[in-house]
Formats: structure tokens, sequence, C-alpha cells
């Protein structure tokens, strides 16, 4: 399981600031500390990035990779600030994302060819979000395609069914329709398409009590249905130790009596 930890994002309070001001500190900390707690990609979330985005998601590259030493998962929506984190990125970064917009997929699909990277392709369509797993599918079908299209190597493909909160009122049922999704997806290629949720989205406004039992057992549903990768919060330990479980029944990793200080 590909652990992409979520932490360094321009919404936080913290790094938000850090980004605009090209402080390093609060940023590289945060990187050791997400990689330390077993994160094996981090996420770097700049947004639409609209000013100087090339700039700093380079800044933001070299910085991150000059400080662990983990591929980078580069958040934006902003294809020349992605290209601009490509360029300088070392070893297979991951393009976060494409969706089935036609402009989105002409904008991302020609870097992920380009610089051989992994390729997040989210269930979303400038139409909208989908309903259910059927046009979750529909979409998945439209990027796979488009992959093909464009050279980009199925083994790089990373569907994304869009996990929504489940606390908004008529969309509880969303998240049983995104295991489904997943299982589905990866029907449709052999050998099977890889997967990836943003997991947390789950758990958005719901009291913080709930969130790692929500996080949690979401993820062990998606685990028990193939998911192959997941962008998490790798400093909520409740939520780590539920991982570190969940590798060690399905034998991952050796049982011995202490695995949740050793794994
Ligand atoms: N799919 C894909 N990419 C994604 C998402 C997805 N990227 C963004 C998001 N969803 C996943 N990443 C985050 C990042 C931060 C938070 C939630 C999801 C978050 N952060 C607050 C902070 O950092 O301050 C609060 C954290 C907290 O609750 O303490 O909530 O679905 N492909």
């Amino acid at each position: 399981m590909l652990l992409i930890g979520e932490k360094i994002n321009v919404m936080s309070k913290t790094i938000g600031p850090a980004m605009k001001e090209r402080n390093p500190e609060p940023i590289v900390e945060l990187a050791k500390a997400q990689v330390d707690a077993g994160a094996n990609m981090l996420d770097i979330n700049i947004g639409p990035a609209t000013k100087a985005g090339d700039e700093m998601m380079a800044w933001l590259v070299e910085t991150v990779q000059g400080a662990v030493d983990v591929p980078l998962c580069l958040d934006t929506t902003n294809p020349v600030a992605m290209e601009a984190g490509l360029a300088v990125h070392k070893g297979q970064a991951m393009i976060n994302s494409t969706s089935g917009d036609p402009e989105r997929i002409a904008s991302m699909m020609p870097l992920a060819a380009k610089y051989n990277s992994k390729l997040i392709g989210l269930a979303l369509t400038e139409k909208g979000i989908p309903r259910d797993a059927n046009e979750r599918m529909a979409v998945a079908v439209d990027i796979m395609t488009a992959c093909m299209e464009h050279g980009v190597d199925l083994e790089n493909l990373y569907l994304d069914p869009l996990v929504l909160s489940i606390t908004v009122p008529g969309a509880q049922y969303q998240t049983l329709e995104c295991i489904n999704a997943v299982k589905m997806f990866k029907e449709l290629n052999d050998p099977p398409l890889k997967t990836v949720v943003g997991l947390s989205n789950i758990s958005n406004g719901a009291l913080p009590e709930t969130k790692a039992l929500l996080d949690g057992i979401f993820f062990t549903m998606l685990a028990c249905n193939g998911l192959d990768a997941a962008i998490i919060d790798p400093l909520e330990t409740e939520f780590m130790n539920m991982i570190k479980t969940i590798k060690v029944i399905n034998n991952d990793t050796v049982f011995c009596q202490s695995y949740l200080e050793l794994c």
C-alpha cells in the first residue's frame, strides 16, 4: 500500500504562509515528521496557484526532496506549475491529477507521458461530481482510453473514485459507491488498474473524536477491496496503528508483540 502524506498543503495555517514566503523550516519539519511516521510519498498541494505557481512548485520539490528521500505527489490544477515541479523532481513523481475533463486531459496527459510519472485519474468531469459507481466508471474508462492515446503506461495510472464527506446531507450513500467503484476500476484491465483515494475527505466536517474511526474503518474496507494507495494524515497515530495492524493481519509485516512501535 502506497501511503501518501497529505500535510503539506496551501490551506494549512502554517504551511500556506511558509510556501508564499519561501520559508523552508516548517515545510522540511512536516516532511520529515510524515516520513518518520510511515509515509512513502508526500503530497505537495499548492492549489490552483495562479500567481508564480511554477516557481513555487519547483522550490517546494527541491526543498522537500533536499530533506527526505521519497517521491512526491504534485497536487495542482496549474499545468505550468506541474511541469516546473516534474522538471526538477528526482525519481518517479506522481501527477495529482487529471480528471475526465478534456481540458485537464489535454494538459496533464502529455506531461505524464513526457516525464514517465505516475498519474492520478480523478472520477470527476466539468459536468460535476459523479452520483454513483457507474458514473465513476464512465469517467475512469475515458481516462484509461486517454492514457492509451497519449502513450501513458497503464501501470502508472491510479484511479481515484473521489471520496466525498459522509457528513453531507443526502450524500452518505456515496461512501459505499466509492468502495464499489474501487472494486469496479480494478476489473477494467488485466493486470488490474491501480486505485487511490483522498481518505480523509470522508471525515471532513465530522466531530474530531470520530475522525480516526471514520478514516480507519473506511481505509480497512477499501483495503479489503483492493485499494493500492491512499492520501492520508500519517501524524494521526490512532489511524496509523490501524494500518500497521492491517499489515500484520495481511502478513505484510512479521508479527511481534510490539508491532505498533516497530512497524
Ligand atoms: N484526491 C486526490 N487528491 C486530493 C484529494 C482527493 N488532494 C487533496 C485532498 N483530497 C487530500 N488532501 C488533504 C489535505 C489536507 C486535509 C485534507 C485532505 C486537511 N488539512 C487541514 C490542515 O492541514 O490544516 C486540517 C487537518 C486536520 O484535520 O487536522 O483537512 O480526494 N487525488
